[in-house]
């Protein structure tokens, strides 16, 4: 057996369902051994019986995605993975979006574009799909996801994003036809568009306005029609940012019924509350404006029981980049604007993991084993890169993140990202990264970014809730 390019050492090395003490032997970027004093290796890192997690894998991110101007994304690929590396996740899966009237093949093409060379973390794609034209569900898309493009998103609110419930109903039935994985943002526009008009008309448009326009009731409605359509197509598919309690009662409902109904929750829902837009008229808290909105300490505990029971299948950042200053992000050409007009969504690919290891796992809410389920193994699942991602064991990537019991408060200079706050900020987690490694190279070392954008495009196979028969 030829030697060993590295071993981790004394690692206590957390699966999605076991915990062990062992070391782990690195060939050629993958896992070759597990076991007790591995044979020396040309590197050593010494874990010191430290927890060793799978490197995250963050299903749900926005980078570079493009807009109508001024509002522009502030990550590309290379701050956006850099900031993720440093934050202990090694796999991103970004969304080539398809802008209406352009052919999905075009939009792919357009964001490898953006993608190649400039990733410090291994990536995969999902798509959007906004203009669902016969060409795109008769050609492009089977293409696509013979190609290794398996999950798409499908929006039911936003004007520019949004189809309607007969096209939702035709990509559903592609999905099921071609064995791919819809996502779906589930909120009813009309209630949205009803209730924002009537806030605008009593002049209440500020950021915290944003909360009442985007109740929850309307999350549930679209939830619920949804889990409808697909049980009506007999497809499996994937809620994404569930926000709180009446929406966790959806998903439950679904599955009681034996639907294939997985469902996402965001760090947001856990750590924000509506409170957070702001009790007044300031515009501070535009900063966290995303959608759907954050809800109350009852649907935050709501969702913490759904991340330990088993609900929640994936947990991801939908880091969506907005700088706060400057004319391109949550001040639209320089101006404090009106709810509708500040761009949805709030940065988190760096603080997604050390903060559910600290609040969740560290005070004991959910179990390691659960952290590495719902961070890295069941987004892999999900969305067919296991078990090269996701997992430690023989064969996988080493991808790993080793732990560090530190007390740290949140502060953006200490962040990676190029979006200029997080809504973290003043947050004392006690515990963070202090290595990860990406196929065996050391991308951040606890004080330093170490990558040389290697990251690889990942072709994703067939989602696991198609089991191969
Ligand atoms: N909502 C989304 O749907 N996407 C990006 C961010 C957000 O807040
Ligand atoms: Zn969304
Ligand atoms: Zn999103």
């Amino acid at each position: 057996m030829s030697e060993l390019d590295l071993v981790v050492r004394n690692a206590r090395a957390v699966t999605a369902s076991d915990i062990i003490s062992c070391d782990i032997g690195v060939r050629e970027g993958r896992i070759v051994s597990i076991g007790e004093a591995l044979l020396k290796a040309a590197r050593e890192i010494d874990a010191a019986g430290r927890y060793v997690t799978p490197g995250g894998v963050d299903a749900h991110c926005h980078l570079d995605q493009p807009h109508a101007a001024p509002i522009r994304m502030a990550d590309d690929f290379t701050t956006g993975s850099r900031s993720a590396a440093c934050g202990g996740t090694t796999t991103i899966i970004p969304f080539a979006a398809q802008m209406k009237g352009q052919s999905l093949l075009e939009a792919v093409a357009e964001y490898h574009g953006k993608a190649e060379g400039k990733a410090h973390v291994d990536y995969a794609f999902h798509l959007i799909v906004t203009d669902p034209t016969d060409e795109v569900i008769g050609k492009e898309l089977p293409t696509l996801i013979g190609d290794g493009y398996t999950s798409f998103k499908i929006y039911m609110t936003y004007d520019d994003l949004k189809i309607d419930d007969r096209q939702i109903i035709e990509l559903l039935d592609v999905a099921r036809r071609y064995s791919a994985m819809p996502m779906v943002h589930a909120e009813n526009a009309e209630c949205i568009e009803w209730l924002t008009k009537k806030l605008e008309a009593a002049g209440r448009t500020a950021p915290r306005w944003h909360a009442e326009s985007r109740p929850m009731l309307a999350e549930r409605e679209a939830t619920h029609r949804i889990i409808t359509y697909a049980e009506l197509i007999d497809v499996p598919l994937l809620i994404v940012h569930v926000s709180g309690k009446d929406v966790v009662e959806q998903i439950r409902w679904a599955r009681s019924r034996g639907l294939r109904i997985l469902a996402e929750t965001c760090p947001q829902y856990l750590f924000l509350t509506a409170a957070d837009l702001g009790l007044d008229d300031s515009y501070e808290g535009a900063r966290c404006v995303c959608s759907p909105p954050p809800r109350d300490k009852t649907s935050q505990k709501a969702i913490w029981d759904g991340l330990a029971d088993g609900t929640f299948t994936v947990f991801s950042s939908d880091h969506a980049p907005y700088r706060f200053l400057g004319e391109d992000g949550k001040h639209p050409g320089g101006k404090e604007v009106a709810f509708r007009h500040i761009p949805n969504g709030i940065p988190g690919l760096e603080t997604r993991m050390p903060l559910l290891w600290s609040e969740g796992v560290l005070k004991r809410r959910i179990t390691p084993q659960k952290f590495v389920e719902l961070t890295a193994t069941n987004p892999a699942k999900t969305y067919g890169l296991f078990p090269k991602k996701g997992t430690i064991a023989v064969g996988a990537d080493a991808d790993l993140v080793v732990w560090e019991a530190k007390e740290t408060t949140i502060c953006n200079a200490m962040l990676h990202h190029a979006v200029d706050y997080t809504p973290y900020d003043g947050m004392s987690l006690q515990a963070w990264p202090a290595m990860t490694l990406l196929r065996g190279n050391v991308v951040w070392n606890g004080k330093e970014f170490a990558g040389d954008l290697a990251g690889r495009f990942l072709p994703c196979g067939r989602p696991s809730l198609y089991p191969d028969v």
